[in-house]
């Protein structure tokens, strides 16, 4: 029997742990350290003239307290700015502590150690921080006047400024054929401000030896937090470990590295000599970590008699709140995979970056798609409104074709690279929605409405990522990569991967990820990478531990390596399975050291044909151990695309929406798990419905987060998320061997199009902004 697990769905292995309490996760650990709590700004805006922690000297339980003036060396620098773009002209980063202004409500002014965290933060409300208030710039538009500034030297409160044009084919610029289109449309959209909500939050346990520092994160990218505290706190990368141990979820808020307490937590730890901790509590995670999609787009489209698009212009302002850790990847993001499935005639993106005294924005599922889906999206329908033609029929006219590709949609990207589609079939695609839905009987009654949207998402990005093999002398296979986890089922997939290319039984392998003593190089995971990335890497390393295995086996088998195969974790000559040898006996003959106690190393001494107990010694050429890595380090990213559909409900007295059916058809290639993946969609779209209907950051005009809790901030719970009736479409990537492409996203991209779209079936009115709530729609029936 051989062993073939890639495409099967195969239950989670990491599920029986996590599902009966026996994860670790950040806050498990170091039951001994001392806590840390921040005193964080109660003002938007605000210069700090003076701290005074005299009454908190002599609190019980104090162990230190620290200021920016405290902080040594690089520490007292700003943040990094992580992905520069020569667009951002204005690029702002936080310092660790506030040094002299506050620019966000929840900005860490003060760190306290204390004995428990409880101690701790009294000690933060016995110190005392004088501000002199400062008007704060709040909303996308109010900053872009520039009135007021958030950033003393950046004119207009604009951090950037981008343009990027694809002129048509006879070369007029799309304003040009916009304005000599049949027909125009112009409209405004907007997308408000949300956050990624884990179940965890972030947190950081470090602990110093006097030599070593090991610190446990809840992070995304245990290997850049690692080389940003080596860097920060002046100390080799080998003497430095980060662990990101069971993460509770991420959804991009973890991808930060470093955050300000992943660097000051350690620095305490060594400082103080002690084991040191911080938790982050829900409040923290609203006014304190990260928010995104907050956007608004001015769009203007011209098209012939037949719906097709001759250009398209967007212009987009962009909120990215008091700092730019991660540039301006966001709305790059939006601008460049706006264009989805269509081949436009021509198109122009022109985007201005604002700061605002709001935390600050970084990547959030989906990553600036939502925006981009949205404004393409309704684009379609409102084409197809005006024309009176079927919405399905207006997309499958601007489709790319599969003939078309590898399509080259004539955007740059962050990394100067032009966006080249692999491969898909968008008709094919249509086709399949169209029919799970029931899109040509769907039967028209009065508050029930249909609505469609399509998108195409780049994943996969480079630089690498890579993985590390080794088959020991019991038999077992050890898998490790960098990436981290937060839920997506790695240990499953890529234990399918291994176990596939080995053939061995899957229960043989066992997956570590994001632990830097395991596996030092690697970039994260974010932007559904860890799948092509590390699915690749993994795979190309067990070929080369196979091509070994099948080697050391062929000798002692006295065979040709051609001759062999393994199954069921044996390698044996085919057609003749009396001529095996176990991967376990293969493994200790990899080593020449001789294992006193082992039964394999005994077996292993007499199929090298030995009466000494001593094996051989290690071929010439050869490294000793049954192990190998490799990477996979991409030419460019791959394309996943998918179409939703969704039949909605609006009640005529309350406006209240109910989602009554919600279809998608998906492509990620060949799918190594179909249920992971089914449950990553599912997953992305209840994150979408909460983009939809509920999820909001609602500022006052101070800069105050109106909503900072679960109390206020609203989530669908599972009774508001549909279930969610799924098909796959494989057309595999040419770009890497197992032919992939990402999936982790890709549920939440158009879930706020194809909801508005249906909302504007049933209701007859236009729907150009999202979330809308129940009271909204009110009063948009006007
Ligand atoms: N997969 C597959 N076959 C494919 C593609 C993917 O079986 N052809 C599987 C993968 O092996 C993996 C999962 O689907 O188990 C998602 O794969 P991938 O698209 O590579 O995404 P990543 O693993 O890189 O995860 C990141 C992605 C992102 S960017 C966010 S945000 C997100 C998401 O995953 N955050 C999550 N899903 C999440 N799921 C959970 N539970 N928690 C989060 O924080």
């Amino acid at each position: 029997m051989t062993t073939r697990l890639f495409g099967e769905k195969v239950q989670r292995l990491e599920d029986p742990r996590l599902l009966t309490g026996q994860g670790r996760y950040l806050d498990d650990l170091g039951h001994d350290a001392v806590a840390v709590a921040f005193v964080r700004s109660p003002h938007a805006h605000a210069r700090i003239r003076d701290i005074d922690v005299s009454a908190a000297l002599d609190a019980e339980g104090l162990i230190s307290i620290y200021t920016w003036e405290d902080l040594p060396g690089r520490l007292a620098q700003p943040l990094p700015l992580l992905i520069p773009h020569p667009a951002l002209t204005h690029g702002r980063t936080a310092y660790p502590l506030a040094k002299e202004t506050v620019r966000h409500v929840g900005e860490p002014v003060v760190m306290v150690v204390a004995e428990d965290r409880y101690l701790a933060e009294d000690v933060c409300d016995l110190i005392r921080v004088d501000y002199e208030l400062l008007k704060p710039v709040v909303g996308i538009e109010e900053a872009a006047q520039g009135a007021q500034l958030v950033h003393d030297d950046v004119p207009g409160n604009l951090g950037a400024h981008f343009v990027q044009e694809v002129p048509a084919a006879d070369g007029r610029g799309a304003r040009e054929a916009i304005e000599q289109a049949a027909h125009t449309l112009a409209f405004r959209l907007d997308i408000e401000r949300s956050a990624s909500m884990p179940l965890e939050g972030r947190g950081v346990y470090a602990r110093w030896d006097g030599t070593d520092l090991r610190v446990y994160s809840s992070t995304q990218t245990s290997t850049s937090v690692r080389m940003a505290i080596a860097a920060k706190l002046d100390l080799p990368l080998p003497n430095v470990e980060v662990i990101a141990p069971d993460v509770g979820g991420g959804f991009g808020v973890k991808i930060v590295h470093p955050w300000p307490e992943e660097i000051l937590v350690p620095w305490a730890a060594m400082t103080l000599g002690r084991e040191v901790k911080w938790t982050e509590d829900r409040r923290e995670h609203f006014v304190s970590s990260a928010h995104e999609r907050g956007q608004v787009h001015f769009v203007r489209v011209g098209f012939d008699d037949d719906g097709r698009v001759e250009g398209l212009e967007v212009t987009i302002l962009h909120d990215h709140g008091a700092y730019t850790p991660y540039g301006i990847i966001v709305p790059i993001i939006t601008s460049t995979q706006l264009l989805g499935p269509y081949k436009l005639g021509s198109y122009r993106v022109e985007f201005s970056s604002i700061y605002t005294n709001t935390v600050q924005v970084t990547p959030y599922r989906g990553a600036g798609r939502p925006q981009g889906v949205f404004c393409m999206e309704r684009t379609m329908d409102k084409i197809a409104q005006y024309l009176g033609a079927d919405r399905t029929a207006v997309r499958e006219r601007n489709f790319i074709q599969p003939a078309d590709f590898p399509y080259d949609q004539g955007m740059v990207f962050q990394d100067g690279r032009p966006l080249i589609y692999d491969s898909g079939d968008y008709p094919e695609m249509l086709r399949m929605l169209k029919e799970l839905i029931g899109w040509d009987s769907f039967e028209r009654r009065p508050g029930v409405g249909i609505g469609i949207g399509c998108y195409v998402e780049g994943t996969g990005v480079g630089p690498y990522e890579g993985g590390h093999v080794q088959i020991t002398s019991d038999g077992r296979v050890h898998v490790s990569t960098g990436l981290t986890s937060q839920g997506q089922g790695h240990e499953t997939v890529f234990a399918q991967i291994a176990a596939t290319e080995l053939g061995v039984p899957i229960e043989r392998v066992s997956v570590v990820t994001g632990d830097t003593r395991r596996f030092g190089y690697a970039v994260g995971t974010f932007a559904s990478r860890a799948a092509v990335m590390s699915g690749n890497a993994i795979a190309l390393a067990c070929r080369k531990v196979r091509e070994k295995a099948l080697r050391i086996a062929a000798d002692a088998l006295e065979a040709s390596a051609d001759d062999l195969e393994i199954t069921e974790g044996v390698v044996h000559v085919k057609g003749a399975p009396g001529a095996a040898v176990p991967l376990a006996t293969v493994a200790v003959l990899a080593n020449p050291l001789r294992y006193a106690f082992d039964e394999e190393a005994k077996r292993a001494t007499q199929f090298a044909g030995t009466a000494s107990p001593d094996l051989p010694p290690v071929a010439e050429g050869e490294e000793p151990g049954l192990e190998g890595r490799d990477y996979y380090s991409p030419v460019r990213s791959t394309f996943a695309s998918g179409m939703h559909a969704a039949i909605v409900a609006v009640d005529p007295d309350t406006a209240e929406v109910e989602i009554l059916r919600y279809a998608v058809v998906h492509d990620c290639g060949r799918l190594i798990n179909p249920m992971i993946v089914e449950g990553q969609i599912h997953g992305g779209v209840a994150q979408g419905v909460g983009g939809a209907l509920y999820e909001r950051m609602v500022y006052d005009a101070h800069g105050q987060l109106l909503n900072a809790s679960f109390m206020d901030f609203l989530m669908p719970y599972a009774t508001e998320v549909p279930r969610v009736e799924t098909a796959h479409l494989e057309t595999p990537s040419p770009l890497n061997p197992l032919g992939i492409k990402g999936a982790g996203e890709a549920g939440v991209i158009p879930v706020s199009a194809v909801i508005a779209g249906a909302i504007e079936d049933a209701e007859g009115i236009a729907i150009d902004r999202m979330p809308i709530s129940p009271s909204e729609l009110f009063h948009l029936r006007g």
